[in-house]
């Protein structure tokens, strides 16, 4: 099936085991030009140094880089590591990115080799070679991993003081000077010359001249000390530099010429150049703002409908968070992070859809409310937007609206400045970013295997099987997705081998997609992922694009893989072995294999054999370890990295499964009476705890099967599909009092003074997905309703039943409306409305009509309605 692995495996078997590395000979010695082949006497492949097989000049060739990461802006320097062999012909460096940009490099004091990244249109691993002749050849290679402006530490590039300052100057109260600081010794030189770069895209949108350009634009200042600031008074830019409105500064050694591309650099954030903007901007900034934000309006009117491509939106923050394998934390509002959400502030968190959509490469939003409920763009300025260019590009990114970062920054989020932040259009604005409201959503399936190890598959059976060896935990020829697994048994303190197994190793590849793997690492005893068997080191960067998958690791050992299929993998390690759960989407009922089962909503068939055959549920455990057997890697297709002489040995040359090793079985198990209760205690009924027990004879053991088992069933919780009735309106000339629209909400209804409802108070969703009746009508009033106090009170004619909470209070006159007092005035309204404020979407209450006095109820669950805290405010009477 991957045949490509094939030849590797041969080699090995012909290879013998070498003592170490060999002496180099000739060329066919050398790695030079070599780097990634196994083939030859000695071995360029990353997997050599594990093996001892590496050529002598492996490092010299297959270049380890420190800093391995950086903006892709360009401009860091990154120093070559253990590069002693050669040394430049007359000392000049050229490096070579993607075979098409090169930059220089340089050698420093000390004999240490540079290279400086150049200014990239793409973020993700970005292979490069270097010459140290002069040009004449490339045999060095290494790769350089560009990433998202805004993934950057702050110590790497140069910060905008008060980045609010910057995006309202030139509005009213904003003049004055601005400044910018940076780190000095991150550019090593004692004047410095600031320079602003634009951005811009030409051509039609969605041609094939759509381009992406950064330009020079002009100097802010030359030649000024490296003092890690600067301040200036902004002025007005000649007209012909007006038509960049986003852009950064740049910082380089004044020894450079004015805009020289690649050198070293320093960039700050992409910002909106307002303070660059012409003086028809600073005379009347919503004027000009308002003519900006309807020419944007115009330009959506002609471009596509992307809408229509995005996928819908979890209905809840539980959803958004546990479909890992599409949507991800948005950085910009981050509940892990004290969701800081600058654009969002009623939001506590924010997704967004990992993938592009398919034609247009935008993006989906999804941002929630603190009790989980979604934000709508209808009812919030806070809420979800969707993108025309996904802030996170999409591969294979270089042109629009594929650039990460600063297509979204042209079309969603400069445009949102002129509606929303310098002009009170907003509504303009969010009326082209609808929020979708997840009545299309469907959660994905989910199936886990951990512990000893344990499986629970998509559709929900669950058994326990203990092989040794190499397995295919799901294959979906839909996408051509396989996930395999090593299971190995564990060894104790003392040396011995239980007769358990656990998953140590996990792989995944779909179609021609880059292979990740996750693995125990042997020395550490923490994860270790691996990218087309090489180690990765995640000590810059927590997030990786990759070839037809993305890539995050947290803290505390948690990877997420993100395949392009919207198939997703979460790896954690809560013990002794990995956990592995696997999300699929809709689409890929009915194509699944393997030991997660087939994924169908049938339980009863998810043992099918190869061929097929499908054993019944109650099989016994001894049958279903056949079952499992059967679902052995077949050699040629391994996924797995064989780079320590012990995986060879063990799992390279010996049959996939291993035939000789008994396990224990459910039920074979015994302990001693006290180990029992202890298990007990601990376990309660889990079955999966009490058994890893009995197995290995370790409570802990035991323990972080439970954890992972509580895991899973935490993530089914969320992944429980709910139905929504979708956005309804607030009636015209009226106000609603929820913005919640899952399947057992009530909305309220009320009309704006001088208005009477028209049509039922009250709307529920019911579980069809439906509203119980439409939106009332708000018509003006003739039934002689009055306010005392005028002002902001609503008018209500068809009064609610009384709730039966209790005690009743009698209400402030609007007119002495002190918050929370109690007072026995009357005056002669009908019904009245009142709206409890320590609750701010608390229930609202009426009482029946007439009523001679201004009554309210306070419903039970205020324990203490005579406390001072209460207040309350009128919402309507007539
Ligand atoms: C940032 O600038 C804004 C606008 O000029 C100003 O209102 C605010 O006080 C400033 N904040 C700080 C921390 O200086
Ligand atoms: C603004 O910056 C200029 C140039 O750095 C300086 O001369 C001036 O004093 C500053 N003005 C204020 C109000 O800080
Ligand atoms: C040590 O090894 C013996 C068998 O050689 C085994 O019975 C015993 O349980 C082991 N002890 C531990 C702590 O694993
Ligand atoms: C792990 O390390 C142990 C000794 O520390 C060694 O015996 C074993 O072969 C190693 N396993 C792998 C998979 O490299
Ligand atoms: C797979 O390779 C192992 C080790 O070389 C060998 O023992 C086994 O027979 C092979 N299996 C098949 C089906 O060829
Ligand atoms: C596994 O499924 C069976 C039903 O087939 C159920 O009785 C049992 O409790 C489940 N085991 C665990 C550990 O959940
Ligand atoms: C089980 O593991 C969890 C999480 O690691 C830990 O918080 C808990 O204390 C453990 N319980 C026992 C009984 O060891
Ligand atoms: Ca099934």
């Amino acid at each position: 099936m991957k045949p490509a692995l094939l030849p590797w495996a041969l080699l090995l078997l012909a290879t013998a085991p070498g003592p170490g590395p060999r002496l180099t000979a000739d060329a066919q010695e050398s790695c030079s030009m070599r780097c990634g082949t196994l083939d030859g006497p000695c071995s360029c492949h990353p997997t050599c140094s594990g093996l001892g097989m590496c050529c002598l000049d492996f490092r010299d060739f297959c270049l380890e880089i420190s800093p391995y990461s950086g903006s892709m802006m360009g401009g860091k320097d990154f120093v070559v590591q253990h590069f002693k062999t050669i040394s430049p012909t007359d000392g000049s460096v050229i490096c070579r990115f993607k075979e098409s940009i090169q930059t220089l490099g340089h050698v420093d004091s000390s004999g240490q080799v540079h290279c400086v990244s150049p200014l990239l249109y793409e973020s993700g691993r970005i292979p490069f070679t270097v010459s140290l002749d002069n040009g004449h050849s490339f045999p060095h290679a290494g790769t350089w991993l560009a990433v998202h402006p805004n993934k950057v530490s702050v110590m790497e590039k140069s910060t905008l003081v008060n980045e609010t300052r910057w995006q309202y100057y030139g509005t009213a109260d904003t003049s004055g000077n601005l400044s910018l600081t940076w780190h000095m010794e991150a550019l090593p030189t004692k004047t410095v010359t600031i320079e602003l770069w634009g951005y811009e895209e030409i051509g039609m949108p969605y041609s094939q001249e759509w381009t992406a350009k950064w330009s020079y634009l002009y100097p802010l200042a030359t030649h000024i000390p490296n003092s890690g600031s600067f301040t200036f008074t902004p002025k007005p830019a000649p007209p012909s530099y007006q038509k960049w409105q986003v852009g950064a500064l740049r910082i380089i050694d004044s020894k450079n010429y004015a805009g020289q591309k690649d050198v070293q650099a320093l960039w700050t954030n992409d910002h909106a150049l307002a303070w660059h903007l012409s003086d028809d901007f600073r005379e009347d900034p919503v004027a000009w703002a308002r003519t900006q934000c309807q020419a944007w309006e115009e330009l959506e009117e002609q471009l596509p409908n992307f809408l229509e491509e995005l996928p819908a939106c979890p209905c809840t923050l539980a959803q958004a968070r546990a479909d890992s394998g599409r949507f991800f934390t948005d950085y910009g509002c981050d509940m892990e992070q004290g969701s800081v959400c600058t654009y969002h502030p009623e939001a506590v968190h924010c997704v967004r859809s990992v993938q592009a959509s398919p034609r247009y490469g935008s993006g989906q939003q999804c941002c929630y409310s603190e009790d989980g409920t979604q934000l709508l763009t209808a009812d919030s300025s806070s809420g979800s937007t969707p993108d025309r260019g996904h802030d996170w590009g999409a591969p294979p990114f270089r042109t629009p609206p594929r650039v990460p970062g600063m297509s979204h920054w042209l079309y969603d989020v400069l445009s949102f400045y002129y509606c929303c932040l310098w002009a009170p259009d907003c509504p303009r604005y969010m009326q082209r970013r609808p929020s979708n409201d997840c009545r299309d959503y469907r959660p994905p399936s989910l199936a886990s295997a951990f512990g000893d190890p344990h499986f629970v598959t998509f559709d929900g059976t669950n058994f326990t099987f203990n092989g040794r060896g190499e397995y295919v935990l799901l294959e979906a020829a839909l996408t051509d997705l396989n996930v395999q697994v090593r299971a190995q048994p564990r060894t104790t303190s003392n040396g011995t081998q239980t007769r358990g197994t656990g998953l140590t190793a996990v792989a995944v590849q779909e179609g021609n997609s880059d292979v990740v793997e996750v693995r125990l690492a042997n020395r550490t005893r923490g994860l270790e992922v691996l990218l087309n068997q090489e180690v990765l080191s995640f000590t810059e960067q927590s997030w990786m694009d990759l070839k037809g998958m993305f890539l995050s690791v947290a803290a505390g050992d948690r990877v997420s893989i993100m395949l392009a299929s919207g198939a997703g993998l979460e790896v954690s390690l809560p013990g002794p072995f990995l956990s592995v759960s696997v999300l699929l989407p809709e689409k890929f009922r009915t194509h699944t294999h393997g030991l997660l089962g087939t994924l169908n909503g049938d339980p009863t068939d998810d043992f099918t054999l190869r061929s097929g055959r499908v054993l019944p549920p109650g099989t016994s455990p001894r049958e279903l370890f056949l079952f499992g057997a059967d679902w052995a890697v077949h050699n040629a297709s391994s996924l797995l990295t064989y780079d320590s002489w012990f995986l060879v040995h063990n799992f390279l040359y010996r049959p996939k499964h291993d035939p000789t090793f008994e396990p224990l079985f459910p039920g074979e198990t015994t302990l001693n009476p006290s180990q029992a209760q202890e298990a007990a205690k601990l376990c309660g009924d889990d079955h999966f705890c009490n058994f890893d027990v009995a197995a290995t004879g370790s409570l802990s053991t035991g323990n972080a099967t439970r954890v992972a088992y509580q895991l899973h069933h935490h993530r089914m919780q969320s992944l429980q599909p709910v139905v929504s009735c979708g956005w309804l309106a607030p009636p015209p000339n009226g106000k609603k009092d929820s913005n919640r629209y899952l399947a057992g909400s009530t909305i309220y209804f009320h009309c704006d003074n001088g208005y009477s409802l028209a049509g039922a108070e009250t709307s529920t969703c019911q579980a069809d997905g439906t509203w119980s009746s439409p939106t009332p009508k708000c018509q003006p009033d003739t039934s002689g309703a009055h306010s005392p106090d005028g002002s902001s009170l609503a008018v209500s004619t068809r009064p609610r039943p009384l709730r039966t909470g209790t005690p009743v209070l009698r209400l402030p006159h609007p007119q002495d409306q002190t918050p929370g007092t109690r007072m026995s005035d009357t005056w002669g309204f009908n019904s009245l409305l009142c709206h409890l404020r320590p609750q701010a979407r608390g229930p609202v209450f009426q009482h029946p009509s007439p009523v001679p006095a201004a009554l309210c109820a306070v419903p039970q669950i205020l324990t203490t309605p005579n406390s001072p805290d209460l207040k309350f405010h009128i919402l309507g009477f007539s």
